[in-house]
């Protein structure tokens, strides 16, 4: 074995412990010098094939450590520690993105607790009829089940879910839009809410949903309901869902006055505002 290589290998045995240590931050620094050293010491690599692939492998693991900072800083548990990855489409993750082999839990505040009974979903706004719906009521509404990725706006992509619940538009077609209806916040425990467009929610694969990869979705993941927009950056899909109000302009939601993008698609980049 290399010198280049032993380098990679004492910074990958940090990296993977990092997540359960005290200051995983000292740790990343630690195995980021490493890396540094290795990349310093390519060229003592005398075969050209073997040499680029090693760099290779030296900038996957520099991008990982980035995720770290990046899941640190955005408050990610720990414990979610991303495997350097693959994918065989590339085409299937968006710019700037990189997989994910766990699910992180990502929120502000905390996760708020379920009541069977007091439970209510509220369509509301500009609709021709209000709506308030029990938890019975609502699990009686007609189900549908998409698979979709789901895309973080601090760079996490996780691939195929499968996601069961309401359709949006069954719910507005319920209601009834008004004709001045363009836009809806989706609003959610604890204080949260996000903006889209009408258009946006009545694509056939947004849904109000309640169950994940075949399982009750779980309270830190939004259980009992969430929305799923597949085609936006994950911030729209509000967890712990409550209420949907038509509006007839855009009206900015949780993140959106903090600066994120009203449109948010993960394809064009809109992270932030212009
Ligand atoms: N109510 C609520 N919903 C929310 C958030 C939040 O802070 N509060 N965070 C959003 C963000 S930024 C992301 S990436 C996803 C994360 O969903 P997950 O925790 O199931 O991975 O939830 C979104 N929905
Ligand atoms: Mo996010």
């Amino acid at each position: 074995m290399t010198d280049v290589e032993a380098l990679m290998r004492r910074a990958d045995e940090i990296m993977k412990a990092a997540p359960g240590r005290r200051e995983p931050a000292a740790a990343y620094d630690q195995a980021a010098q490493l890396l540094t050293d290795a990349r310093a010491r390519l060229d003592e690599i005398a075969d050209e094939t073997r040499r680029q692939g090693l760099a290779a492998q030296i900038a996957r693991r520099m991008s990982d450590l980035d995720l770290a900072t990046i899941d640190r800083e955005a408050g990610l548990d720990a414990g979610v520690r991303r495997a350097p990855t693959t994918v065989d489409d590339p085409g299937r993750v968006p710019p700037g993105q990189h997989l994910t082999p766990g699910w992180p839990v990502l929120h502000v505040g905390p996760v708020p607790s379920f009541d069977p009974r007091t439970w209510r979903f509220v369509v509301s706004g500009l609709v021709e009829e209000r709506l308030s719906l029990t938890w019975d009521a609502f699990r009686a509404l007609p189900e549908t089940t998409v698979t979709a990725d789901m895309h973080c706006v601090t760079r996490w992509s996780r691939l195929d879910n499968t996601w069961t619940g309401v359709r949006v538009s069954d719910l507005v077609a319920r209601a009834g839009a008004r004709p001045a209806a363009s836009h809806a916040l989706v609003n959610g425990h604890p204080a949260y809410s996000a903006n889209l467009s009408l258009e946006t929610l009545l694509a056939d694969d947004v849904l109000f949903a309640w169950a994940h990869d075949g399982a009750p979705l779980t309270p830190e993941h939004g259980g009992p309901l969430r929305l799923v927009v597949p085609s936006r950056y994950a911030w729209k899909s509000v967890k712990w869902a409550t209420e949907l109000r038509l509006v007839d302009h855009d009206v900015p939601g949780y993140w959106e006055v903090r600066g994120y993008h009203d449109v948010a698609d993960p394809w064009q980049e809109q992270r932030f505002r212009e």
